[in-house]
C-alpha cells in the first residue's frame, strides 16, 4: 500500500472513501465535520440520524467507523471515526490507533482501494500534530488492508510539515 500526504482540503479529494473526524452523536460539528456536511449536503446527516436511530443510538464510541454515503462530495463512501479527546493525564493512544484500523477494515468491507484521511484528532481534540502523525502513520503502514492508496490530507502547511518529518522517520 502507497502512503500519499498532500496539503488541501480533504472534502476536494476524488476518492473511494473519505475519513472524517466526527464525535460521537454523528450529527455533525466543526472543522473537518463540519466541511464534509457542508459540502456534502444532506443526505451524510441523513444516513448519520438513521445510524442513530437504529445501531448507534448510544453515539458512536471512540475509536470505532461506520461508513455513509459521501453526497455530493467527489468521493463514494465517508467513513465517520471518533477521534478521542487528548488528555494529558491518561494514555489514549490505542484509541486513535483504532480509528485508523477500523476505518481501513471499514474500507475493505466498502471494497474501497483508495482512502483520504484527515489528522484524526488533532484540531478541535487537541492531540499534539506530531504524536498524532506517528500514530496514524505507523498504524496504517502495518494494517493488513486491500486499500491501496492511503492519502493523508493535512490543512496547512505546518501540519503537512510535520507530516512529511513522521514518515520520513517511518521510513529511514
Ligand atoms: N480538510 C482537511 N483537514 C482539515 C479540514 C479540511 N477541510 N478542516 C480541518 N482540518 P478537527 P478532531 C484539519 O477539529 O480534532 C468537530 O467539531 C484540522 O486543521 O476537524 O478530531 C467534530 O464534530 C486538524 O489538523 O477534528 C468533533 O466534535 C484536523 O483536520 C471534533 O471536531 C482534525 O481537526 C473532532 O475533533
Amino acid at each position: 500500500m502507497e502512503i500519499t500526504l498532500v496539503q488541501g482540503d480533504i472534502t476536494e479529494q476524488r476518492v473511494d472513501a473519505v475519513v472524517n473526524a466526527a464525535n460521537s452523536s454523528l450529527l455533525g460539528g466543526g472543522g473537518v465535520d463540519g466541511a464534509i456536511h457542508r459540502r456534502g449536503g444532506p443526505e451524510i446527516l441523513a444516513e448519520c440520524r438513521a445510524l442513530r436511530a437504529d445501531r448507534y443510538a448510544g453515539g458512536l464510541p471512540a475509536g470505532q467507523a461506520v461508513a455513509t454515503t459521501a453526497g455530493r462530495l467527489p468521493a463514494r463512501w465517508v467513513i465517520h471515526t471518533v477521534g478521542p479527546v487528548y488528555a494529558k493525564s491518561e494514555d489514549r493512544s490505542h484509541l486513535l490507533t483504532s480509528c485508523y484500523a477500523e476505518s481501513l477494515k471499514v474500507a475493505d468491507s466498502l471494497a474501497a482501494r483508495v482512502v483520504a484521511f484527515p489528522a484524526v484528532s488533532a484540531g478541535v481534540y487537541g492531540w499534539p500534530m506530531d504524536d498524532a502523525a506517528r500514530i496514524a502513520l505507523a498504524t496504517v503502514r502495518a494494517a493488513g488492508t486491500r486499500v491501496t492508496e492511503a492519502r493523508f490530507v493535512l490543512f496547512g502547511a505546518e501540519a503537512y510539515r510535520v507530516f512529511s518529518d513522521v514518515l520520513a522517520r517511518l521510513d529511514g
